[in-house]
């Protein structure tokens, strides 16, 4: 446990904020209700396939508002998929650069947001209708601190009902109300969607827009399974209206990660209208929807500033008015401006404010344009590598991070205990 001074100082001086955040509390005790929602990207939001909208209900929670709509929000997970964003949004932590934190780290000592919030008496489970095991979330959830599970056995499962690994969205929101109405309030409720995954099947009939036309089936069939999940999570809206369950909840809508590989850039380019993707085009997509939807809130908007799962913590802690003034978070709440000022992926690559570096380019954020290459020069006005200052902070971040979960360092911290 000797790197925890450093590890403590890194965030104490390169992460964290005194920042007063005008939203802190503005949720307090209320419900939450945190939808994962399964591949879903940003570049469907506002968009359309076929001359049709393809997210029409995601679209107007934009508009609304109550909902606080983030449109540089990106997905920073490696190859543990969802188990990496749930890893990424509960712990503040980064997952780890091979294998999921999940299987390897699943017996850990964490200090994640169920264990907090049930300190603070919510009552804190996951809903999603897939095996327990799978992403050994089952020995996870336990040691991450939720109260409850309720996997696959706690759903109607029908040949009907059910596609890939589960039931379809419909039917698993629709079925899940009854538990969140059964529950003690408040609560914290992550609920995992699963039809908009990897092949995207959808039958015929379920099917509301027609699939895009290119030599990727997979993107083809992705744009009627973002509907189903859409009109699902409207659906939901419309259920917890008339559970009433609504008014006095908060409900957080994040994308968990790409569902179009970089396999399909031919066809994505051409959905696009591109003539290529770019590694710059390639980091824009890794964006995903991020929504916080807080009934009569009013002062609703889209939020640009970049942004990313390793924020989800400490934004919600500091929306449900709980300070979490010891914990060790790599994330800042997206509430106020003074934050670190980039989000880094797992390879290193990273977006700041002004720039996206990846594949050893630095490129200017808002144009795409690379304004330096490797070591050579592209342009007269950048003398030095404007990326690299960062790009050092990210390598250490990431180190630290990991000497976390390798040493299990959480073992070694009171985090109760003044410090
Ligand atoms: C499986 C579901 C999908 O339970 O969460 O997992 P993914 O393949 O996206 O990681
Ligand atoms: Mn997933």
């Amino acid at each position: 446990g000797n790197e925890l001074p450093e590890i403590k100082d890194f965030v104490k001086t390169e992460v964290k904020s005194n920042e007063k955040s005008e939203m802190f509390g503005a949720a307090e005790d209320r419900n939450v209700i945190f939808i994962s929602a399964e591949s879903v990207q940003s570049f469907v939001i506002n968009n359309e396939v076929n001359g049709e909208e393809i997210t029409p209900f995601l679209n107007s929670l934009v508009e609304d508002k109550d909902t606080y709509y983030f449109e540089n929000f990106y997905h920073q997970t490696q190859q543990g998929k969802t188990s990496d964003s749930e890893f990424l949004t509960e712990n503040s932590l980064y997952p780890l650069s091979r294998g999921a934190v999940f299987f390897t780290h699943g017996q850990n000592e964490y200090h994640a947001l169920p264990e907090l919030l049930n300190q603070e008496d919510y009552y804190t489970s996951v809903l999603h209708s897939n095996n327990k095991s799978f992403w050994n979330r089952d020995q996870m959830y336990n040691s991450i601190g939720y109260d409850h599970f309720y996997g696959e056995e706690a759903y109607e499962v029908t040949k009907e009902n059910s596609i890939g690994w589960g039931l379809k969205d419909k039917p698993f929101f629709e079925q899940s109300i009854k538990y969140l109405q059964a529950i003690e309030q408040p609560f914290y409720t992550k609920f995992i969607t699963l039809t908009n995954h990897f092949p995207f099947e959808l039958s015929e009939e379920e099917r509301t827009i027609e699939p895009f036309n290119s030599n990727s089936s997979t993107l083809n069939n992705y744009f009627p399974t973002v509907r189903y999940t859409d009109e699902a999570i409207e659906q939901f809206f419309q259920q917890l209206k008339d559970a009433g369950l609504y008014e006095n909840s908060i409900i957080v809508i994040m994308g968990d990660h790409y569902g179009i590989s970089e396999n399909h850039n031919k066809a994505m380019s051409q959905y696009l209208g591109k003539e290529e993707i770019t590694p710059y085009d390639h980091v824009q997509l890794q964006r995903v929807p991020f929504f916080v939807h807080i009934p009569g809130n009013g002062d609703g908007k889209v939020m640009s500033k970049v942004a990313g799962q390793i924020d989800v913590k400490p934004t919600l802690l500091s929306l449900l008015g709980i300070k979490a003034e010891n914990d060790i978070q790599f994330g800042n709440r997206l509430f106020i401006d003074d934050r670190k000022g980039y989000i880094a992926f797992r390879n290193g690559d990273y977006i700041s404010q002004k720039h996206v570096s990846t594949s050893g380019i630095c490129y200017n954020r808002e144009t795409g344009e690379p304004i330096y290459q490797d070591e050579e020069e592209l342009t007269s006005t950048e003398k030095e590598n404007p990326c690299t200052d960062i790009k050092n902070k990210v390598e250490k971040e990431l180190g630290y991070s990991d000497d976390i979960i390798y040493g299990d360092l959480f073992r070694f911290i009171n985090f109760d205990e003044k410090q």
